[in-house]
């Protein structure tokens, strides 16, 4: 069978790459499903992109924001239009269920209109100077070429997330999809081009970590890096960028928990649990990963949330009555089979679930049965390990001042909820939970793309996406002094 080839983005010309190499994007509920070949590039296909970058650099970056905006509006406007194409294009290649694949074009769209919005703002601040006849401002600059290393579990939503801020405050990019969902990148790239980007003020070079993502992270052409993946790589990447000074944002794990209080709405905790573990097959940074449940509750909560997690169809993507789809690929399945593996040895107990399932619909893809352990302990590996599937560790608290204990006790802090009816215990949440978002009887998933997404300890190095978090990753802030007087005047530490 042939596949559509698809090459790297260069310059604003689909080059193929310099290494002749190409790998298949499969879909992961169905191995005879071939989305196409995308290259397999290498240091010298990266090399061509940062040129090509920095050469659009040289004009983009005086392009009038508002205009740069003006391209980001029509982008939305076009992934509108083909949401439901883009949509069906990503759940055959990363998994995930059409509502949620329409979910992840739509987050492309809300950032792209709230970053278009930053076309007219992008605010400094003006003060007074300590002298007559002087002003003093401070502006958002562009930092140049930027680097991006896109992850697979929401492939057009987060690869917006980096490109749309730095297109509009007039940066030039070179992005490597992530190599199990390439096309989404691709498509959201050909919505900008057909709204009216110049050629090379984005490039595309796909291709895997060591041999596309190493090169871009120490070329010395490219400012910035902003990376969204493991805590594992995203070491090495901060490492890297590090002994370069440049800055470098990353986004990585989490081991998201849900506490649920005696006095919570139990139901409305339940679907919370279900649609925060399950939901994207748990391969979110942001997925219920841990519920604390109170001991008097604990019972009652666990039986029904089994039940749930039971009746969950799980089953090909494209399939409107599926509730969950695929792992995206056969790793991920082994890591769900490890994690399990350690769970029952460290004495958790196996509820429901536990294993990849493999037979009659299931043959050609990689599907895990929705996974729910009891008697979990805080400290068991279970309890502390991002496992990223659809297993879900049950811890049980005496009080909430012994939940916040085990929320807290983790190397991660990105996402939290809290379900309970006290305001008190409510307000104490937001402030007590070590995490950079906290929900209130709500999900530990759905950040909104206006609000500043990350999370502290070993999620992330201290930059958000998201929000004006954005903005202040992708400029770089230039103080301005103007000196209308006509004389020399010392600043006041030269005249004391
Ligand atoms: C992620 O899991 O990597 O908050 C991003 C959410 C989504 C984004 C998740 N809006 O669940």
């Amino acid at each position: 069978m042939s596949h559509t080839v698809y090459t790297n983005l260069i310059g604003g010309q689909w080059t193929p790459a310099r290494t002749g190499k190409s790998f298949a994007n499969v879909n992961p509920a169905d191995s005879d499903d071939v989305l196409g070949d995308f290259p397999s590039s290498g240091a010298e296909d990266v090399n061509d992109a940062v040129a090509a970058a920095a050469e659009a650099w040289k004009t983009w970056r005086l392009v009038p924001a508002p205009k740069r905006a003006e391209i980001l509006y029509r982008t939305g406007e076009i992934l509108t239009q083909r949401k439901e194409q883009y949509a069906r294009e990503m759940t055959r290649e990363m998994g995930k269920v059409l509502s949620e694949t329409r979910g992840d074009v739509q987050e492309a769209i809300d950032t792209a209109y709230y970053m278009a919005g930053e076309g007219r703002r992008l605010f400094g601040q003006t003060t007074p100077s300590e002298l007559q006849s002087k002003f003093a401002m401070s502006v958002r600059m562009p930092v140049g070429v930027v680097g991006m290393i896109a992850p697979w579990n929401f492939p057009m939503a987060i690869p917006s997330w980096k490109l749309f801020p730095a297109l509009v405050c007039g940066n030039t990019c070179v992005i490597k999809p992530a190599e199990d969902t390439p096309l989404s990148t691709y498509n959201l790239v050909q919505a900008l081009m057909d709204a009216g980007l110049p050629p090379g003020v984005v490039n595309i070079v796909s291709g895997f970590g060591p041999d596309a993502g190493a090169p871009l992270v120490s070329h010395p052409g490219v400012r910035a890096i902003s990376f969204t993946g493991s805590s594992e790589v995203g070491r090495i990447v901060g490492q890297t960028a590090a002994a370069n000074f440049k800055p470098c944002s990353l986004e990585m794990g989490g081991k998201n928990a849900m506490i649920v209080l005696d006095d919570a709405n139990l139901d409305l905790a339940l679907d919370g649990a279900v649609w925060g573990a399950f939901g994207t097959t748990g391969q979110r940074c942001t997925a219920t990963s841990r519920i604390i449940l109170h001991e008097k509750i604990a019972a009652e909560f666990t039986k029904k949330l089994v039940a749930r997690a039971d009746a969950l169809k799980v089953g090909n993507g494209l399939d409107e009555s599926v509730q969950m789809g695929p792992q995206v690929n056969q790793q991920q399945i082994e890591t769900s089979i490890r994690y399990c593996e350690i769970a029952r040895k460290e004495g958790a107990k196996l509820l429901t679930g536990g294993d990849p399932l493999e037979d009659g619909s299931f043959d050609r893809g990689h599907f895990f049965a929705p996974t729910v352990f009891g008697d979990v302990s805080a400290k068991m590996r279970i309890g502390q390990e991002e496992v990223f599937g659809p297993v879900v560790s049950l811890i049980t608290c005496r009080d909430f001042d012994e939940a916040l204990e085990i929320a807290n006790g983790i190397e991660y802090g990105l996402s939290t909820a809290l379900y309970s009816r006290d305001v008190n215990k409510a307000f104490r949440a937001m402030r007590d939970l070590e995490a950079g978002i906290t929900y209130v009887n709500a999900p530990t998933i759905g950040a909104e793309v206006h609000l500043p997404f990350g999370g502290v300890k070993k999620t992330g190095n201290g930059h958000r996406e998201g929000g004006t978090g954005a903005l202040d990753f992708y400029t770089t802030w230039k103080s301005v002094y103007v000196d209308y007087s006509d004389k020399l005047q010392r600043a006041q530490i030269d005249n004391a």
